[in-house]
């Protein structure tokens, strides 16, 4: 146990190549949503579904993108709606918890470069047992072309 945590502090990477497939959380559609000019964090959104029989707990996760990602929410706050960071997110056993633009999401801090429409960037997610999933994010358009199209509408 004493060296599994030595290597636990070895590094992500480490952990990554003991556990390959240990992870009872799978992630669906995951996106980042394209940057507007002139603003400094980025967002992303997914789903993580756990077809597992204990709760999994999102505790933060990293992209070569951004400095930092945090794990965000929306909250009411009188009339306003404002995000707060958590600390961590329970994804309960046999459950799904979906981050969407209103709702959770991640939030890429101090992006290196804006977020653009047709690019993937890394996304490692990181468990409190110290297993990571790592995928693929594609960027899209802040105007989902399902709802405003170009309007053939008469
Ligand atoms: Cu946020």
């Amino acid at each position: 146990m004493a060296r599994f945590l030595t290597l636990c502090g070895a590094g992500l990477l480490t952990v990554f190549a003991l556990q390959p497939a240990l992870a009872s959380v799978e992630v669906e559609n995951f996106w980042l949503r394209e940057s507007i000019p002139g603003q400094p964090n980025g967002a992303g959104f997914g789903k993580f579904v756990n077809s597992g029989s204990d709760d999994r707990v999102l505790v933060g996760a990293s992209s070569t993108i951004a400095e930092d990602v945090e794990i965000h929410r929306h909250v009411r706050d009188g009339e306003q709606m404002r995000m707060e960071a958590m600390d961590a997110l329970v994804i309960p056993a046999g459950e799904e918890v979906v981050l969407q633009p209103g709702g959770y999401h991640l939030m890429l801090m101090q992006l290196q470069r804006p977020l653009v429409v047709g690019e993937e960037h890394d996304l490692v997610l990181i468990f409190s047992d110290g297993t990571t999933i790592e995928v693929k994010v594609p960027v899209k358009s802040l105007v989902d072309s399902s709802s405003r199209g170009h309007g053939h509408r008469h």
